[in-house]
């Protein structure tokens, strides 16, 4: 009787785990089936490509003219493809923007940011939320440079 009793709490307590387990699977199953298109749908990322001299030398950044709305998430792809190393110093535009990230090589930055040196062949990424609109200059500031005509001009507008 005593091992009658036992054996029906134990096919009880299964069904109940059982049953536990299979919401539980169901909650995880749903919540990744339903976070996917969450993820996917998640704030775009506007590319936008610079490049810190070109392969004659010319002390330029091309294009030397930057748009960006405020509350946009844009991601900075910065290459130096000239023969000497340059920076991208916007301290301006970066104090009025919240900075994400910046990756380069195999190494991610979070926070704040004012200036990225560039050397031949480098590369960076910098994911930003413009945040305060304005004009903000560019330029680089290695002797020579700016005054070369290595500058820019960037533009938050509102949205
Ligand atoms: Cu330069």
């Amino acid at each position: 009787m005593l091992q009658f009793a036992v054996s029906i709490s134990n096919y009880f307590r299964r069904q109940y785990l059982s049953r536990y387990f299979s919401i539980l699977l169901s909650v995880i199953l749903g919540w990744g089936v339903l976070s996917t298109p969450l993820a996917l749908a998640a704030p775009q990322v506007t590319e936008v490509k610079v490049s810190l001299g070109n392969s004659a030398n010319e002390l330029k950044f091309f294009p030397n003219n930057l748009q960006f709305v405020v509350g946009q998430r844009y991601k900075l792809i910065l290459d130096n493809p000239s023969p000497q190393k340059h920076y991208f110093t916007a301290k301006d535009f970066a104090d009025s923007s919240w900075t994400q990230k910046v990756e380069a090589g195999k190494v991610e930055i979070k926070g704040a940011i004012h200036e990225l040196e560039l050397k031949p062949g480098g590369e960076a990424e910098w994911v930003f939320v413009p945040m305060k609109p304005g004009q903000y200059s560019l330029r680089c500031p290695i002797p020579g440079h700016t005054e070369a005509g290595m500058t820019g001009l960037i533009t938050i507008s509102a949205q």
